[in-house]
């Protein structure tokens, strides 16, 4: 990893070559790498090799599929603004097959990505947006008289690697919902090995984004959890970093849309907020590039938990979230006061300590009385211990 300070690169002519192609300037090319290395988690100097890369390397080819979908993953790529999607196609990555972005069509369309694959054999990333449909032979999606389950297959066994792009890729997704008629599954289901997953309907464009930046500068995708989400943007719960996170603590809450507490900005919880249980960075990153608030729960619409397997499309949006790992802290008003339950802020930290968490993870978990995947484990260990001992 590059040592090289970012001030020191600012005098580059690969960097200056690179924020002109990119239409930026080099201070806001700067910033983006430094931006992109922020939200990725990665130490300090990463952004320098970040930026280097993009400035320097090869534009890797991109294969884009898509299946079973609302192309509302692609949508979102298009409103992202550092870079626009057009800059990416041209300076960060190779876009060489894109059905809703090509221009060419039919064989002629086919011919491109053929070509495309066996040009960059071994060395193509290949996006896959939308689920896949798995019943009766895989008949219900079809490009080019292949199905999806062949076509993803195909593309899949010469690529570098695969990212399913979307909730429907991930997982299924809407498309999946009961009683999922056409047996939609996720890519990895698919393909029988795991994939990285950026699911969201649609997907934040910066983790797409970040991840892709991860492959240049690294050669390698980002760390990932047990469901193959990037962890740098799936390791939190919604509910932790919520602007509203105070009046849930303070158990104010809205009950109606439009009441006075709706319209004065408390917890949305008992709107069926699924906030709670869902792992996703989308209060830190916001999306469209339009300012604070610009998420579904900042515009006063509840999380329908939309990037986890189980809640999004399949709990009602009346059901109340399980509130994971999360428990009130004592210093604020409680609703319900339980005798002897209940994670304090310290225990909490302990929790994430034991868990092997950073001390400033832990001050961190502290802080908002979130337990960490890793504590969550952790404490569902100590509790399986309790249990045997007695
Ligand atoms: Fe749509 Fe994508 Fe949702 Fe699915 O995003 S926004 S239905 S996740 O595959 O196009
Ligand atoms: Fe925010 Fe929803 Fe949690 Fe309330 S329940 S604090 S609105 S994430
Ligand atoms: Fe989806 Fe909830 Fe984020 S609905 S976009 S995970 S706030």
């Amino acid at each position: 990893m590059a040592n090289t300070s970012l001030l020191k690169l600012e005098g580059n002519s690969r960097i200056a070559a690179a924020s002109k192609r990119l239409d930026l300037s080099r201070r806001e090319f700067l910033q983006f790498c430094a931006t992109i290395a922020a939200s990725l988690g990665l130490p300090q100097g990463a952004d320098a090799a970040i930026a280097e890369a993009v400035a320097d390397k090869k534009r890797p080819s991109v294969i884009w599929l898509q299946f079973q979908e609302c192309t509302g993953c692609t949508e979102s790529m298009l409103r992202s603004e550092h870079p626009t999607l057009e800059k990416l196609i041209l300076d960060v990555i190779s876009l060489d097959y894109h059905e809703t972005l090509f221009a060419a069509a039919g064989h002629q369309a086919e011919q491109a990505r053929k070509t495309a694959m066996a040009e960059n054999k071994g060395s193509y990333l290949l996006v896959i947006e939308g689920a896949i449909p798995t019943r009766d032979g895989g008949i219900y999606c079809k490009v080019g008289g292949q199905t999806a389950v062949e076509l993803t297959q195909a593309c899949a066994a010469d690529a570098a690697a695969v990212i399913a792009i979307g909730s429907c890729a991930s997982w299924g997704g809407m498309p999946s919902t009961d009683p999922n008629p056409t047996g939609s599954s996720g890519v990895a289901t698919v393909l029988g090995k795991p994939v990285v997953t950026i699911p969201g309907c649609p997907p934040n464009p910066y983790n797409f984004l970040s991840t892709v930046v991860h492959f240049l500068a690294f050669g390698s995708l980002p760390p990932v959890d047990d469901l193959g989400r990037p962890k740098f943007a799936y390791s939190r719960l919604i509910h932790e970093n919520c602007e509203r996170r105070a009046h849930f603590d303070a158990g104010r809450f809205a009950i109606e849309f439009g009441d006075e507490g709706h319209r004065k900005g408390y917890c949305l919880y008992k709107l069926g907020c699924k906030g709670p249980e869902t792992y996703a960075n989308c209060p830190t990153i916001l999306f469209g590039d339009a300012g604070a608030g610009t998420w579904p729960v900042g515009c006063g619409c509840p999380c329908i938990g939309c990037t986890e397997q189980g809640v999004g499309f399949s709990k009602p949006i009346h059901m109340l979230a399980k509130v994971k790992n999360v428990e009130p802290p004592q210093q604020y008003p409680r609703i319900v006061e339980e005798k002897g339950m209940g994670a304090t802020l310290g225990s909490a930290a302990v929790l994430a300590a034991v868990a092997g968490a950073a001390a400033g993870g832990a001050a961190m978990v502290a802080r908002n009385l979130g337990l960490s995947h890793q504590a969550e484990k952790a404490a569902k260990a100590q509790a399986a211990s309790e249990k045997m001992e007695v």
